[in-house]
């Protein structure tokens, strides 16, 4: 049975892995309207993840004897001024929730529930991967500048990206 304060954590949490998959969503819309559809197929593979990230923690709230919450989402960000800035907002959204994610473990171990810090571990190591692909991306962005052609040529670069990854 989980308590009531992790319950809620937990559901806070769930909150949040809805929330990254709205935002990537909307990125994803934002580079297919703009003709990087690379781009935007990696970013529908994101949000598609990060739906998947939700509904672990859900089925583990309600298979604990809690309640899954299904949580009202603000409408995310839908206008960018470059892919560059695009995947800035995306490291720092991952930087958050895996500040959250380490907030959420420290409540599971100041609750001493154990069974929920070894379930969360799945999450640590995974923000971790997709951090440090953020910060690849975006180091990739930087050596290549803002040139319209090299950008397409990220742009395919990414796509085999999102197609290893699918
Ligand atoms: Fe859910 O992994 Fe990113 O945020």
């Amino acid at each position: 049975m989980l308590k009531e304060k992790v319950e809620a954590a937990l559901n806070a949490q769930l909150a949040k892995e809805a929330m990254a998959s709205q935002v990537y969503l909307a990125m994803a819309s934002w580079a297919e309207a703009n003709g990087y559809n690379g781009t935007a197929k990696f970013l529908f593979v994101h949000s598609d993840e990060e739906r998947q990230h939700m509904l672990k923690l859900f089925h583990y709230i309600n298979d604990r004897g809690g309640h899954a919450a299904v949580p009202a989402l603000a409408a995310p960000k839908s206008d960018y001024s470059s892919i560059k800035t695009l995947f800035k907002d995306l490291l720092s959204h991952e930087i958050k929730v895996s500040e959250s994610i380490n907030e959420l473990v420290g409540i599971c171990l100041e609750e001493k529930d154990f069974t929920t810090n070894n379930f969360l571990q799945w999450y640590v190591n995974e923000q971790i991967e997709e951090e440090s692909l953020a910060r690849t991306i975006l180091d990739k962005l930087e050596l290549l500048g803002d040139d319209p052609a090299r950008m397409y040529l990220f742009d395919r670069d990414i796509q085999t990206m999102a197609q290893a990854g699918a």
